[in-house]
């Protein structure tokens, strides 16, 4: 039997605050703006808040790249603020978490500052850096995430310094304990403020392959993905034993490890009870569908088949053991809508359809601001409007190997991160009632017809029908602690699935199309009490044993 646990009950509201809401017109979005919208989020029924980082950073990767931990970004205002938004929301029974990102720090950082001055700099072991190879070429053939090398050569000392991501986002040294206590004492100071716990970002990359070797490159690249090197690493799980120890196990907090390349067998060690390491994973695989061999701007087709077949891995991989996070959408991802639905024709039956899919399934639901009504991609014509340092780089790199400028922008439509960074739609007032100045990024053209007013004004709305989902977690132990088990597993158009708890069983139809297919209840429940716990149409005649499924028509059955 699984422990019960908060967290377990939980649905979280993910805000990025860049561009969440502007409370004094300087067009970027900030912490009273956040306040502002507090009981917005009440009424939606969100038991915790995950904040995207809010620390003094340059915004070279829009807060991912931490210049003072202890410290609130200039843009988005004060420690006091900071406080006075905690206070409210706890005051509404909301949590927060916050976004640790700590593989890595600004190049702004005081201690990347003095570990740059000298080879001999008490700093100098916080972070990584290495001779260039004989010929004075980067000491490997990893490649960067925002493109080119992951390293970069600091003049003053004639090294290299290592970079996963930006070269404003120098790697820490995880291997040095002094890092490793200077990260436990910050969490320390945030949970002493009375946070609830922490996002924690590419976490699972902190411990790398000693020796850093250059990864096979077959193909004569000038760079290859490191990520055998880095993901998932030799002294991972002693790395965040030691920091539950010494960090978490005194509060009662809630942990999330970003995991880009973890898979279930990983996520089991990872989130295992026993193990005190992590509550729960974000992983990618169900993310990858839709790319190819050479990454996310390598379009590919998503099959229903691979994404039920990968959505029903982890519902069983950690269905008895460890604890799975629910997500279609983030701060790094298209908008789901845009991505899995139709942003078209179906849109609020879409969204609904997929919002049911992840909410009725076992594990912790992750909402990105914007998805409780239906937010979807943009579409801007120019590069220039334009701001992810992802995309920005990828179009310079691109174009320089002379890849047409018009295929460049169908991928960044597709797969900008800037699709789920425009700001959020409040109303059909200007920029959406985000600001009353310019935005930092423009906001989706949509905002008169999509936005949150009129949401809430619809009672057949996507925000409505979250509300319902939400509370139906809080009301059903069957949807939070109940088993598993897949349906349908080879139909090129319905996913459903079925969840048991004490008796009570749950049958979940969703048709991921605008086709109209059969479905029937299992022989096993037609002789049994019936209801519909929710359904994104109106049913007429529930007593029917097979019934046809409109457009993207989802509905669940309560068997008793
Ligand atoms: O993202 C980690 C990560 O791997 C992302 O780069 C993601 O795979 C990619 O953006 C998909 O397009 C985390 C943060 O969520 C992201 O915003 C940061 O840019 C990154 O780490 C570096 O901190
Ligand atoms: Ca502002």
């Amino acid at each position: 039997e699984q422990s019960k646990r908060w967290w377990k009950e939980s649905v979280v509201y993910q805000i990025y605050p860049r561009s969440f809401n502007d409370s004094n017109n300087d067009g970027i979005g900030d912490i009273p703006g956040i306040i502002e919208k507090l009981d917005y989020l009440k009424k939606l029924g969100v038991d915790v808040i995950w904040l995207s980082p809010v620390y003094q950073s340059p915004n070279d990767d829009n807060g991912y790249d931490i210049s003072d931990y202890r410290d609130i970004m200039d843009e988005f205002g004060t420690m006091t603020d900071w406080e006075t938004m905690l206070k409210e929301a706890h005051d509404r029974g909301i949590k927060i978490i916050m976004d640790l990102v700590v593989n890595h720090t600004s190049d702004e950082h005081a201690w990347f500052l003095e570990s740059r001055k000298s080879k001999n700099n008490d700093y100098r072991d916080y972070y990584i850096w290495r001779k260039g190879k004989q010929d004075g070429s980067e000491p490997n053939n990893w490649e960067s995430a925002f493109s080119g090398s992951v390293w970069d050569y600091d003049e003053t000392t004639g090294e290299y310094y290592l970079h996963l991501f930006s070269k404003k986002q120098p790697d820490l040294n995880w291997e040095n304990p002094i890092v490793r206590s200077e990260v436990y004492d910050m969490m320390r100071w945030w949970l002493d403020k009375g946070i609830d716990g922490f996002r924690m970002d590419v976490i699972n990359f902190i411990s790398k392959v000693p020796g850093l070797p250059d990864a096979p490159n077959p193909q004569g690249k000038k760079y290859v993905p490191g990520g055998d090197y880095f993901m998932n690493g030799p002294r991972i799980h002693e790395f965040l034993h030691e920091m539950h120890q010494r960090a978490l196990a005194d509060y009662d907090v809630m942990t999330v490890g970003e995991m880009p390349g973890v898979d279930v067998a990983e996520a089991v060690d990872y989130t295992k009870e026993d193990n005190q390491e992590l509550n729960m994973v974000f992983q990618f695989e169900h993310m990858d569908l839709d790319s190819g061999p050479e990454g996310k701007w390598d379009l590919k087709p998503l099959k229903l088949k691979d994404l039920r077949d990968n959505l029903v891995k982890w519902q069983k991989g950690l269905e008895n053991e460890g604890w799975n996070s629910l997500y279609m959408n983030n701060h790094d991802q298209p908008r789901m809508v845009s991505r899995f639905g139709d942003d078209g024709k179906y849109r609020v039956e879409s969204a609904k359809m997929l919002a049911t899919m992840l909410h009725m399934m076992k594990g912790t639901p992750f909402i990105y601001q914007g998805e409780e009504f239906g937010m979807t991609n943009v579409q801007f014509d120019s590069i220039e409007d334009y701001q992810d340092i992802e995309t920005l780089n990828m179009y310079r790199e691109k174009r320089a190997e002379g890849v047409p400028q018009e295929e460049l922008m169908h991928k960044i439509h597709v797969k900008g991160r800037d699709n789920a960074r425009t700001p959020v739609q409040w109303n059909d007032s200007s920029h959406a009632g985000f600001t009353g100045g310019t935005p930092w990024i423009q906001v989706n053209p949509n905002y008169q017809e999509v936005n949150a007013e009129a949401a809430v004004a619809e009672p057949q709305s996507i925000f409505h029908y979250y509300r319902k989902l939400i509370d139906l977690r809080h009301k059903h132990e069957s949807i939070v602690y109940g088993s598993f088990d897949s349906l349908y597993n080879d139909h090129e158009e319905i996913v459903a699935y079925q969840r048991e708890y004490q008796g009570e069983v749950l049958l979940v139809f969703l048709n991921f199309y605008d086709g109209q297919p059969k479905a029937a209840l299992p022989e096993e429940f037609v002789q049994k009490n019936r209801d519909m716990l929710i359904s994104n149409y109106q049913v007429e005649e529930i007593s029917a044993n097979e019934f046809t499924l409109r457009p993207y028509e989802a509905r669940v059955y309560r068997i008793t």
